[in-house]
């Protein structure tokens, strides 16, 4: 039987200048479930911020689907809101288990569960964890104890399995699930970058992690920088450039020039493969990080 899983962003209410950018967060997470799982689970993704989205669709999509998991993404200024979707979700289908997971639960892990009441919370980067546990959910077998899960214990109380590790190889991870979203559905509102060089942008992770103490920063993606391989990167800026027509590429990574080597690589490999395209970095660079990077080397 196939299990059916919908990762969902959730929105903002009242989030005046609506910026929103594709979800790379449950992208990634719907391209590591086709890869592990094949048929076994059938995935689907919904965007709360994009326009055409809101209770009555969402309400439909409930209904006619029927997912056997609804998988929400949060901030922690989504905190409410996601706890107002979890309830939504389980007035109009309660058998539907509810997940919840991104830098809302990195941040406040037993807290965020308490908060939304949801079944399961995940801490960090999920590809792994989300896995190890689906694979337990379908075989109806105990959950192992993945690290970095929050379940409830037998007084009601949330716990932590174990710390979460990070994931040291993030070129073994599949790309972002890009053909699940339609790139149109992002054009009529602001991006990260609030003004694009191009309407047909999207947003891209090369990295994670950052190894400073910026007292702004929630720090979700650990303190160790770990890179993808910079070729996967620019054949998957090829992909969306032929596929969806992409022309601005707005990188996220926490600290992209920490390494100039490699920024120069990935402008070398862009020219070779005459991928013309206009680049962008709404999180910033660090000005100072060429001289920083020699510090903590
Ligand atoms: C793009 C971006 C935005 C975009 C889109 C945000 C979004 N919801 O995706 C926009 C411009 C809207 C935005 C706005 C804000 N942002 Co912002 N943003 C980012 C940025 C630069 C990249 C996000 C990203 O795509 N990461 C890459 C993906 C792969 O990682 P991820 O999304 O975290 O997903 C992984 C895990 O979290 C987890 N996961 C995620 N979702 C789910 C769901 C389930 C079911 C499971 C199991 C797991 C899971 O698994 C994923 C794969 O590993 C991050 C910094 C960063 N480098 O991550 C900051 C970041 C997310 N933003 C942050 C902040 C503070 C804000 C603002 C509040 C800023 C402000 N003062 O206005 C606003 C939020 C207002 C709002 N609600 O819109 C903080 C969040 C801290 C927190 N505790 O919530 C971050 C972490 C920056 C920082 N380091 O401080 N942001």
């Amino acid at each position: 039987m196939t299990t059916k899983l919908m990762l969902v962003r959730t929105d903002l209410e009242n989030y005046v200048l609506n910026a929103i950018d594709p979800p790379l967060g449950i992208l990634s997470l719907s391209s590591m479930v086709k890869q592990e799982f094949g048929d076994k689970v059938e995935v689907r993704v919904k965007d709360l911020r994009i326009k055409k989205e809101n209770e009555t669709t969402f309400k439909r999509d409930l209904l006619e689907w029927q997912p056997d998991i609804v998988g929400f993404s949060s901030l922690s200024a989504e905190g409410e809101r996601t706890a107002y979707w979890t309830e939504f979700v389980k007035q109009i289908a309660p058998e539907t288990t509810v997940i919840i997971g991104g830098p809302y639960v990195s941040m406040f892990p037993e807290e965020s569960l308490q908060d939304t009441k949801a079944d399961v919370a995940f801490m960090w980067e999920a590809e792994l964890s989300l896995c190890e546990w689906l694979n337990c959910y379908i075989e109806k077998n105990p959950q192992k104890e993945a690290g970095g899960i929050v379940l409830w214990d037998e007084n009601n109380s949330p716990y932590i399995t174990a710390q979460p590790e990070i994931i040291n190889d993030i070129t073994g991870l599949p790309i972002p699930d890009w053909d699940a979203i339609c790139f149109d559905d992002y054009y009529s509102s602001f991006s990260m970058n609030f003004i694009n060089a191009h309407r047909r942008y999207t947003s891209i992770y090369t990295s994670r992690g950052c190894p400073f103490h910026c007292a702004y920063c929630h720090h979700t993606q650990g303190k160790k920088v770990r890179y993808r391989d910079i070729n996967q990167v620019v054949d998957e800026i090829e992909y969306v450039y032929n596929k969806h027509g992409i022309r601005e590429i707005q990188i996220v990574d926490d600290i992209f020039n920490i390494n100039k080597e490699r920024v120069f690589e990935f402008c070398r490999l862009l020219k070779e493969r005459n991928i013309k395209i206009y680049l962008s970095f709404p999180n910033g660079l660090r000005g100072d990080a060429d001289s920083m990077a020699k510090v903590i080397a």
